[in-house]
């Protein structure tokens, strides 16, 4: 497995110097400065390359490539927006980063409803709050659809919660469900909101796939060519959102994406975090049934409240078994050595982390601390230490 660590280059306020303390030895970016849809410029690639090399990492893992709004939604002419995503593949290729991750989730990214939620022992974390994300639908975006979505409970308490709410609650509210969209772009604000989802008014499960479908027959074939592996990120949380179709969700969801284009450049980028808020997610199965096409793994932890809430909890802590998942990351992983391929090692990042210690007196990426991480990732190199001591010795 190789350690990494997302790093948003110069967006980040932590420092390569920094990151090299934690042991991580590869570097997942992007760069995030380049509108949606525009093509990657060889030199941008290889002046981000030049500095990660620099500071003594490789750049193992692209996150994201993202995809145009209009390829997701099937409007207008999309063969530029192709030919500009196969042009910027080829340049990635070029300077030797041939893995990428992305998502397909319509208009937002990870959606959270608090972004300094407590954490018991000190400092604060993600959270999914449903009362507070229906009082988002319903009130402050009038979805009154989104009732349809949540128990009477729950929108009892969002109606409360809204009533109470001044308008820096509401503000911030906001500001939280957008935080999840990557880079320095410009958030959407309710009217704004309302318009880009009016974008999506025909667009159900069936449209979505279809267009993620012509997605991939358009860029597998280019991604097996240029030897490079796509690595599609689960949507978090895992079920639709907003009234958006969201259709990288569950294990029927994955199975539904790589048979589309079946072929191992077409893969999965297994994100314990975001499949594991759905209770019906068992994501240790979900990675040995789809083993063979993880080219990625974000590792991280999630513990579920019974109305549909949930919070980032420690790496090892909350519902998902970490020491399970690593045992499968690790069985594939020999499998692929024991094959004698020499890309065997598999990349993994501590996905997120809690903001705790000195982090919270710096102003940091949500979710993107340098402690919290950094527990993260030494709490799992120590399980997978210990598994791989167990499989050389037991
Ligand atoms: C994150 C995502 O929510 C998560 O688990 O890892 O923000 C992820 O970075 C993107 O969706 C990848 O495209
Ligand atoms: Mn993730």
């Amino acid at each position: 497995m190789i350690e990494s660590w997302r790093w948003y280059g110069d967006l980040d306020p932590i420092a390569l110097a920094e990151v090299a303390q934690t042991g991580a030895r590869g570097i997942v970016t992007a760069l995030h400065e380049i509108p949606y849809g525009e093509v990657w410029g060889t030199e941008a690639i290889a002046a981000r390359k030049a500095r990660v090399s620099g500071a003594g990492f490789d750049w193992v893992v692209v996150e994201s490539l993202p995809i145009h709004e209009n390829i997701k939604t099937g409007t207008g002419d999309l063969a530029p927006l192709f030919a500009n995503y196969r042009q910027s593949m080829a340049n990635l290729a070029a300077n030797g980063i041939t893995t990428i991750c992305y998502n397909f989730m319509p208009l937002l990214d990870w959606t959270r409803t608090d972004l300094t939620a407590p954490v018991a022992g000190g400092g604060t974390c993600l959270r999914f709050e449903a009362h507070r994300m229906a009082a988002f639908e319903v009130h402050m975006l009038g979805r009154r659809e989104a009732e349809a979505d949540y128990t009477p409970d729950v929108l009892n308490r969002a109606a409360a919660w809204y009533q109470q709410a001044t308008e820096g609650d509401r503000d911030a509210l906001l500001a939280s469900i957008m935080a999840g969209l990557p880079g320095a772009f410009d958030r959407y604000d309710i009217p704004g909101l309302r318009r880009a989802l009016a974008g999506y008014a025909d667009i159900d499960r069936t449209a979505l796939r279809a267009n993620y479908k012509r997605f991939l027959e358009e860029v597998i074939p280019a991604a097996n060519d240029l030897g490079m592996r796509f690595c599609v990120h689960p949507d978090d949380p895992p079920r639709d959102i907003l009234g958006l179709p969201r259709i990288v969700s569950d294990a029927d969801d994955i199975g539904w994406i790589m048979n589309a284009v079946n072929a191992p450049a077409n893969g999965l980028t297994l994100c314990a975090g975001s499949l594991g808020a759905n209770p019906a997610n068992d994501v240790p199965a979900i990675a040995a049934r789809f083993a063979d096409r993880i080219h990625f793994a974000h590792l991280r932890n999630v513990r579920k409240d019974a109305d549909g809430s949930f919070e980032e909890a420690a790496h090892l802590d909350g519902d998902t078994d970490m020491v399970a998942l690593c045992a499968v990351l690790l069985a594939e992983e020999a499998r692929r050595r024991d094959a004698g391929r020499a890309d065997h090692a598999i990349p993994f990042r501590p996905d997120h982390g809690h903001h705790i210690l000195s982090d919270l007196d710096r102003t940091l990426i949500p979710g993107y601390p340098l402690i919290g991480r950094l527990r993260g990732l030494a709490e799992l190199r120590g399980v997978m230490r210990a598994l791989s001591h167990g499989r050389a010795h037991g």
